[in-house]
């Protein structure tokens, strides 16, 4: 009796982006061992446990997959990202790097709803709404890096910025959850 319950184009589709996801890991790791050398341990500590989150992202794919009897496939990655040029740079690749991970879930969800696979639909919603948070934390962080000077900032203002972005959580505000009381 066959009890797969996804189709090989989908399975296929959810082990690249397991794949992505785990690129990414690798990508933030790389970010966070740029920073670390250049003395922002703070900026780097973020960075490592962002790399943690995109692990647990493509776990929840692999686990995905798996339960619904397909089998993902662990493949060669290609090399994380170059190094950032500053820290402008950096957090600018962050915001892009999560710009491209929506783009790539995006996909995956136009996918599911061509096939009607509604659990596949359904199990994607996480990571759109987790892609909204992603965003606007990348984006909150950029705007710090701009208030602190961007890439003229003085170095008090870059020691106070790594002090704040290693003690800042790893998720945003979701507008959904805002209300008049608490905006
Ligand atoms: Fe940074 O996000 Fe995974 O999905």
């Amino acid at each position: 009796m066959n009890t797969k319950r996804i189709s090989e184009r989908l399975e296929k589709a959810l082990s690249d982006q397991m794949n992505v996801e785990d690129l990414q890991s690798r990508t933030y790791y790389s970010y966070g061992i740029w920073a670390d050398d250049e003395g922002y341990g703070g900026i780097a500590n973020f960075l490592y446990k962002h790399a943690q989150e995109e692990r647990n992202h493509a776990v929840k794919f692999m686990k995905y997959i798996l339960n619904r009897g397909g089998k993902p496939s662990i493949d060669a990655l290609p090399a994380p990202d170059t190094d950032p040029q500053n820290l402008m740079n950096c957090f600018e690749k962050v915001f892009q790097r999560e710009v491209e991970n929506t783009e790539s879930i995006y996909r995956l969800v136009e996918l599911a709803f061509e096939e009607k696979d509604w659990a596949t639909w359904n199990f994607l919603q996480w990571f759109v709404k987790e892609q909204i948070e992603e965003e606007t934390l990348a984006a909150e962080l950029l705007d710090k890096v701009k208030i602190a000077g961007g890439s003229n900032a003085s170095a008090d203002s870059l020691v106070l910025l790594d002090l704040e972005i290693g003690q800042h959580p790893q998720d945003a505000p979701l507008a959904r959850e805002a209300t008049a009381e608490n905006p």
